[in-house]
């Protein structure tokens, strides 16, 4: 109860943050975009998404919260695009919770969002993880196709901690799988991790869909990544998630 409160007022007083994590392509070392990870600025600190997250979907405030990440993704992705015309845009990820991909006028914000920040759709890319999607599949499907014709894409997050098989990167309409980073950290250490991402991988690649390997933090894990073909890679080995004006330098700094 005293998170709740705390969580009102903060968004009442603004106390929220986006930082900034790279994707980097393996081929070319390039940041190609960022997942926004939002953090929590209180008086006693940072607080980290993992405590109230959670408060946020029980209490329904997940709704303004998610509401106020997107928007401020979509602004601060659209700034950057402006500030830097010579650099290829960037694609930036955001997370959307089981609440929110669940309520009936999702597709209606996340396309008054972009008109409202004048982001262009195929720079937008939403993360569900992959218990969200499961929900009820008909509806989920629906929504996925009605989210993919707005031009905005779709990535299945954690992929292969829940329930999933490899079928459903068939069956649901998505663009991107993210590689959950318990399967990077067993890569050299795990055969049977290895032959896990090497599959997923394989059959992403069939179905047209990409692959972001998470959590990568040696560099062993890049090496056998790019070895069975990964395309793209976030972790603490290229960098931290970071606030917005590091990002921004570290995003300038490389080619
Ligand atoms: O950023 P880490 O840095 O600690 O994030 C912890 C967890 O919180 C992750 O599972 C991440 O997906 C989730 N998370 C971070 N930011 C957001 C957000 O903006 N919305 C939702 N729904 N989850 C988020
Ligand atoms: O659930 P989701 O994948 O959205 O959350 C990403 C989480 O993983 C965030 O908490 C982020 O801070 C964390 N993270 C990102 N890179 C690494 C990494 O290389 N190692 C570890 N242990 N965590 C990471
Ligand atoms: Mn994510
Ligand atoms: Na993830």
């Amino acid at each position: 109860l005293e998170l709740e409160t705390g969580l009102r007022r903060a968004l009442d007083e603004d106390e929220f943050e986006l930082y900034f994590q790279p994707v980097v392509d393996t081929v070319t070392g390039r940041t190609v975009g960022a997942e926004a990870l939002v953090r929590w600025n209180s008086a006693d600190g940072i607080v980290t998404p993992l405590r109230f997250v959670p408060v946020a979907e029980e209490t329904g405030l997940i709704v303004p919260l998610g509401a106020w990440v997107l928007e401020e993704a979509c602004r601060q992705t659209r700034a950057w695009a402006l500030a830097h015309p010579e650099r290829e845009p960037l694609r930036i990820n955001v997370n959307l919770s089981a609440v929110q991909f669940s309520r009936p006028n999702i597709v209606a914000e996340v396309a008054d969002t972009l008109l409202r920040t004048d982001l262009p759709p195929e720079q937008l890319c939403l993360e569900i993880t992959e218990t969200g999607l499961m929900a009820d599949t008909e509806l989920t499907i629906a929504t996925l196709r009605e989210l993919k014709a707005l031009g905005v894409r779709v990535a299945i997050d954690d992929f292969g901690t829940g329930y999933s098989s490899l079928s459903y990167l068939q069956r649901f309409p998505v663009d991107v799988v993210k590689v959950d980073q318990a399967f990077t950290a067993g890569l050299g250490r795990s055969q049977v991790d290895s032959e896990i991402v090497a599959a997923v991988v394989r059959l992403a690649a069939a179905c047209g869909i990409t692959v972001v390997a998470e959590g990568v933090e040696t560099v062993e894990q890049r090496r056998a990544l790019v070895d069975l073909g990964c395309p793209l890679i976030q972790g603490y080995l290229i960098a931290r998630p970071l606030p917005a004006g590091q990002f921004e330098d570290l995003w300038l700094a490389r080619p």
